[in-house]
């Protein structure tokens, strides 16, 4: 068999050049002289490919003999990027396969570039679920990740006249190299009908489900590859497909429109990924994706069982499945119905199963991102999921009053429906209670959790609640995206840290080495041209790169609290050109992210960032004191470039609403100091950062909670500070944009009559803080040895730390690596 090589490839550049031009001649029907760029790209991951299949094939084998425990990690979102590059690492191909290509003339690094970002996901969620994959593999914990086949990723965006526009993303349009599509790896999935039951004498009531509708979701994988390609394991993605493409009778009777209809109505389920992280959206077509990756997956995983196992008794001892937030939490009553309804398991034993079988992890507190459904149109889409949902309420209901004499107030809180807000299904407390563990991603976020939004069932189920803080792959967010950083990293102390990041702690005493800080810093100073150049590219706007580069990306949200950095650059601008005797330290901000299409603040924000941007760089009087940019169409693949190429890192969300945040990792890891509040996992990484080097500033979450409690307003803390209140002014009368002066009067209003975000309130401190941050640089030794302390204390943050300690307190899977 030509694919199952006895004898392991080699890794030259010779064979490797042979097997890219195989590709490239046999695959794609080109010569190397009419091949174009393009061309070489799909020749080179074809060829990286086949190296990946050897191993993907490898490990799926061992793992079937084995009868290993599996981790399917269920997750609406995979943010991934781009893969060219990781595989080729993660192979430790680059090196061969950049001289193969330069035989050719053609230079690997422009061959990445061609690959579009496979952008599945919103934010953080999906950018967790796409690390932990790789973390999987390369920890070598056999897992599936589930989800769904989005023909449409993350919009575009583009700015027009100041404005965010979303454009659609169609990264499918030139194929997918990665994926193998596998028709016969299909399901049926039904919707809406009826629920008819069937009485047996002297057996229990059995419910059958009539769907009115079905549709096929059939599987796409993608291999993925972990670290010196040691296993590889199955990201499987759904796509919804018509059961009968085109309905032959409605056809023939002349009504050809018609015939298509079920059919497009199949494929709309995976055509897009919803935009929104901060407000449920509450669409129909939403619950139909939750639920349709929720069935296959389960089909898939109870298949796969029943082929080595004799029945689904002992399901928790072979898989577990996690629950990436509550969008597969239908997920819950539909292994239920599984179970008992068609594998004709008894309820006790089925729940019990259910329970052990699954996990949950949340991933927000903000009450207006918890998902919850009217129970009419659960009712009509899903009538035997919202029976089963009844009768598992029923009975933690029942377990409540009687084991923790639970009543009234307390049994509404717990129950999974709720009947305050014209009665709706929760699908956080049904995640909860079908499953054995529910963490938090942060130490903070997950005490909260237990004090907040399931306060109730953690009194209920006290044990069940766990921390697991987040974590980023190492791979992708040092060695791939930081090569200049990474070589550093191994002159200096070797290559041990590439097969286990936490030896970075080998770097702190170089720290007080001042020839190491120097190299440290021309490394962060070619960084920062590469990205000049991208702004230079994009925007054509010059940045200076001898300037601080301070940087905020992240979804647009007000609780990240953009809003207070652009004030504070408005409020920088002024004190430069009231005081332009003062030595300013030069500073560049810089801003990306998208904001949800229905999120009118945030775009605001955007606007605003961008006017503000257009006054202040045009003004002489700052000269190269002060830069704000807006890089429009954040995605992955951009994020690669900022990270090593920031000197300040904002992570400055309002204390007790970022759950975790990764960014903030992947900023400190390449050396970036951080200026942040005590939130999230900030918390964790000044505990391993040490106070002096990470600047942390601002209200705390208990003291925000109290002064929300207490009726706070903006106003107190505007009056006192001249410098906010200046700022806050010229915002509102229009001095950023003279055409339509009023148009940021209800952001500062916001402020002034409310400040839920705490902006006044934390103004003050954000200023200081940022201020001694420009004296610091000033000393510049001082802000090297912060920045290479941060490199080598960032280790524990990595995504393999995480992983396996899911392994060890939530899945009992052991790592083999
Ligand atoms: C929520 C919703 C609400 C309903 C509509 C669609 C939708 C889509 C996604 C989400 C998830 C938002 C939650 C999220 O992304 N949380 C982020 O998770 C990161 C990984 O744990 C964490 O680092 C961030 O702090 C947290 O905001």
């Amino acid at each position: 068999q030509r694919t199952l090589k006895s004898e392991p490839r080699r890794n030259d550049a010779d064979t490797l050049a042979l097997e890219i031009v195989e590709k490239l001649t046999y695959s794609l029907g080109k010569t190397t002289d009419a091949a174009r760029l393009h061309d070489w790209e799909q020749a080179t991951a074809l060829a990286v490919r086949d190296r990946i299949i050897d191993q993907w094939l490898t490990s799926s084998r061992k793992a079937r003999e084995e009868g290993a425990k599996r981790v399917c990690y269920l997750s609406m979102e995979f943010l991934i990027g781009r893969l060219l590059r990781d595989a080729i690492s993660n192979l430790g191909l680059t090196e061969p396969v950049s001289e193969a290509l330069a035989r050719y003339g053609v230079e690997l690094d422009l061959v990445e570039l061609l690959e579009p970002d496979a952008a599945l996901g919103n934010g953080g969620l999906g950018r967790l679920a796409a690390c932990f994959m790789e973390s999987m593999a390369s920890v070598g914990i056999p897992a599936f990740g589930y989800g769904i086949r989005y023909v449409h990723g993350f919009f575009r965006q583009e700015i027009v006249d100041g404005a965010q526009v979303e454009l659609p993303e169609t990264w499918l349009d030139h194929g997918n190299p990665w994926e193998f599509e596998r028709r016969e790896r299909s399901f049926e999935i039904g919707f809406g009908g009826k629920v008819s039951t069937l009485e047996e004498p002297g057996k229990a009531t059995r419910y059958v489900w009539r769907p009115a509708e079905r549709v096929l979701a059939v599987a796409y994988d993608t291999p993925v590859i972990g670290w010196r390609g040691g296993h590889a394991n199955t990201l499987r993605l759904w796509g919804a497909h018509p059961l009968d493409p085109i309905l032959l009778d409605t056809f023939n009777s002349g009504d050809h429109v018609g015939a298509l209809v079920e059919s497009n109505k199949a494929e709309a389920i995976t055509r897009i990924l919803y935009p929104a992280d901060s407000h449920q959206a509450g669409q129909e077509l939403r619950l139909r994706q939750e639920f349709f990756f929720s069935s296959a997956s389960l089909q898939d995983i109870i298949r796969r069982h029943l082929t080595t196992n004799e029945s689904l008794s002992n399901l928790a001892d072979k898989v577990s499945i996690q629950l990436n937030d509550t969008h597969p939490a239908v997920s819950v009553a539909e292994l239920m119905r599984l179970l008992v309804d068609v594998h004709q398991m008894d309820w006790d034993e089925a729940w019990a199963v259910t329970r052990a079988t699954f996990s949950y992890t949340n991933h927000t507190l903000l009450p207006e991102a918890l998902e919850t459904w009217p129970v009419q149109l659960f009712e009509r889409l899903l009538p035997r999921q919202m029976q089963i949902i009844y009768a598992i309420n029923a009975e933690v209901i029942r377990g409540a009053r009687a084991e923790r004499d639970f009543s009234g107030e307390a049994v509404s809180a717990i129950s999974l429906i709720d009947e305050n807000n014209g009665r709706r299904v929760r699908m956080g407390q049904i995640a909860f209670v079908g499953s054995h563990s529910v963490n938090g991603v942060s130490g903070l976020h997950t005490e909260l959790m237990k004090e907040t939004v399931f306060g109730d069932l953690h009194r209920l189920y006290p044990e069940r609640i766990q921390n697991k803080t987040n974590g980023v792959t190492p791979r992708r967010w040092l060695l791939q995206s930081n090569p200049g950083l990474t070589g550093l990293i191994s002159e200096a102390i070797g290559d041990g840290f590439r097969d286990d990041i936490e030896k970075l702690i080998e770097l702190d005493p170089l720290a007080q080495d001042a020839g190491f800080r120097e190299r440290f810093a021309a490394v962060k100073r070619a960084n920062k041209e590469r990205l000049c150049a991208q702004i230079e590219d994009r925007l054509a706007t010059s940045i200076d790169p001898s300037a601080i580069f301070d940087i905020q990306v992240k979804r647009i949200h007000e609780y990240k609290r953009q809003f207070l950095n652009v004030i504070e650059a408005v409020a920088l601008y002024e004190q430069i050109r009231a005081h332009p005797e003062i030595d300013w330290t030069p500073r560049v901000k810089i801003f990306a992210g998208k904001a949800a299409p229905s999120y009118a603040q945030a775009k605001e924000i955007i606007r605003l960032a961008g006017d503000v941007s257009r006054v202040i760089n045009s003004d002489p009087a700052v000269r190269n004191l002060l830069k704000v940019v807006f890089i429009p169409n954040y995605n992955v693949s951009l994020a690669e470039i900022i990270m090593p190429a920031a000197d300040i890192s904002e992570q400055i969300s309002t204390a007790g609403l970022e759950a975790s945040g990764t960014g903030n990792m992947k900023f400190a890891l390449n050396g970036a100091l951080t200026i942040g509040t005590l939130d999230g996992a900030n918390v964790e990484m000044l505990e391993h950062l040490g106070e002096e080097n990470i600047f942390i500033f601002g209200l705390k979450a208990g003291e925000v909670a109290e002064l929300r409690r207490n009726g706070h307003t903006g106003r107190g803390a505007i009056e006192e500070q001249p410098l906010l209140r200046s700022a806050l002014d010229s915002i509102a009368s229009g001095v950023f944009c003279q055409d339509e002066p009023g148009r940021y009067s209800g952001l500062v209003d916001a402020i002034r009559d409310r400040d839920w975000w705490m902006i006044a309130a934390d103004f003050k401190a954000y200023w200081d803080t940022q201020r001694r941050l420009d004296a610091l640089w000033g000393d510049r030794a001082h802000w090297d040895a912060i920045a290479v302390r941060n490199t080598a204390r960032m280790g524990w943050f990595s995504s393999d730390r995480a992983i396996r300690e899911y392994a060890r307190d939530i899945w009992h899977t052991p790592p083999s690596a």
